[in-house]
């Protein structure tokens, strides 16, 4: 079911003396975010979700905040949804789907057929068997969650690494036509989801694992075997860097008649080189039409199956890193260009109109609050002059508790609390905004903040 919502954003003033209140429509902060952003652009953005990660508060948040598409990261994977054979185990991702349906995210279903994460009892099966016990998987988990999913991973990494044939497995050895069968039984199983094949290494058009699936997919659409999308996984590090040939290969396939979408995006690496290959990857994806989203395959560094490497759009503690800020700007959205809508908004506040020189910025405070709980954002905006560091504040109703802050250190809990700028986000230039956030139990703060400049 998905929870009822009230979203209200209020721009509110109160620098160096009390402001007007001014209220905006939601739309001014449409572009905040990684999954507003890529709304406007008539895509989502993704990310791998661990379900056991939900109840760190700082995941949670992060997740709610920033992403329209979810990914289980192993809670759909054949092992995990028919661990003995016919006997079918949803519990855990059924609460995956049910949190993705209280963000309104989409869910891409990871994965029916895939040579990795099989069950014991699949591993030691052939022949006919194990191709109708593949079929039989497909059949009942696509009909346990139809209506539900936006896309199904139905074959995955079925793909050599270097020869640009199929790789060696006990699927591949139960007869070459085991891919489209799979495609066959999934368009029967549910006729509405998009139908996709997946795999890493296919990023490169003039590597032969890239020219093998591409063949496989031409081949699906000339005989009518059903396939929608490919999906590139997009892990890229030393071994398998961001070709500069990315956009080519996604338009070729997507001249195939399928969509693509980047499926488990990560990129190794740290500053502004990370940053820049996030924002080509995104720039690559929205320069072809039938590019339909982004995921990332988790959401902190910390969080991500190759950690060491650094490869995500947040650090260790939940803040955005460059990475993340040039995936947003590349995305059309902003976190710290001059917003012209909230200056304008402000202007018949006193606080606002100063000369410049005088230091002030405005807090515009946007809740999205559920029985029980509620985010928070705040975009601190500043005046006519540089900011080099602002405290907002505002007072919790009683009984409401702030349970975790992001891009801001909180000063106090409950009843009147503050949030003080962090190292990174201090420094605001002239009309330039920032943002924070914060989590809490309880009912929704008011929507009236004090903005003080330093
Ligand atoms: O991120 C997943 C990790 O937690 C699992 O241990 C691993 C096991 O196979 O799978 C990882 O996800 C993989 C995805 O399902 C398919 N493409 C490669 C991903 C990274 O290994």
């Amino acid at each position: 079911m998905r929870r009822s919502r009230a979203i209200l954003t209020v721009l509110t003033t109160g620098a160096l003396t009390a402001g007007a209140l001014t209220v905006l429509s939601p739309a001014a902060d449409a572009a905040s975010t990684l999954g507003s952003a890529a709304a406007g652009q008539g895509r989502y953005f993704g990310t791998a979700v661990s379900i056991n990660r939900l109840s760190d508060a700082t995941y949670s948040s992060i997740l709610n905040r920033e992403f329209n598409s979810v990914t289980a990261e192993n809670e759909m994977k054949i092992d995990a949804l028919e661990p003995q054979q016919n006997q079918f185990n949803y519990t855990t991702a059924d609460r995956l789907i049910t949190r993705a349906n209280e963000m309104g995210a989409k869910v891409r279903g990871h994965t029916l057929a895939w040579h990795s994460q099989q069950p014991g009892w699949m591993q030691s099966m052939s022949g006919t068997a194990l191709r109708n016990a593949m079929k039989n998987h497909i059949t009942q988990v696509m009909t346990h969650y139809k209506g539900k999913i936006d896309s199904w991973d139905v074959v995955n990494e079925a793909f050599d690494d270097s020869n640009g044939g199929r790789r060696d497995s006990n699927l591949q050895r139960t007869g070459n036509d085991w891919i489209e069968d799979a495609f066959k039984t999934a368009r029967a199983a549910d006729p509405a989801v998009k139908l996709c094949y997946n795999d890493y290494n296919t990023d490169n058009w003039t590597w032969a694992k890239t020219q093998g699936v591409y063949n496989m997919v031409k081949d699906f659409k000339a005989r009518g075997v059903p396939i929608d999308c490919v999906g590139f996984q997009s892990h890229f590090n030393s071994g398998s860097p961001y070709p500069s040939n990315y956009r080519t290969t996604l338009q070729n396939f997507a001249d195939l008649g399928v969509d693509v979408q980047i499926t488990e995006l990560d990129i190794e690496g740290s500053g502004t080189t990370q940053a820049n290959t996030y924002a080509n990857v995104v720039r690559d994806c929205l320069a072809v039409t039938r590019c339909n989203g982004i995921t990332v395959w988790g959401i902190r560094d910390s969080d991500s199956w190759r950690a060491s490497g650094t490869p995500l759009l947040f650090d260790a503690n939940g803040n955005p890193k460059q990475a993340y800020t040039s995936t947003l700007a590349a995305l059309g959205g902003s976190t710290s260009s001059p917003s012209p809508s909230t200056s304008s908004s402000a202007s018949p506040s006193p606080s606002v109109s100063q000369s410049s020189g005088t230091r002030a910025c405005t807090a515009t405070v946007t809740v999205n609050a559920w029985t029980g709980g509620f985010v928070t954002s705040v975009k601190v905006t500043a005046g006519s002059a540089a900011l080099t560091g602002w405290t907002t504040g505002l007072t919790l109703p009683a009984g409401s508790a702030v349970t975790n802050s992001w891009s801001a250190t909180a000063s106090g809990t409950s009843g009147a609390v503050s949030f003080t700028n962090v190292g990174y986000n201090g420094t605001v230039p002239a009309g330039g905004t920032t943002e924070f956030g914060f989590q809490g139990t309880g009912s929704a703060p008011s929507t009236t903040a004090t903005c003080t400049a330093r």
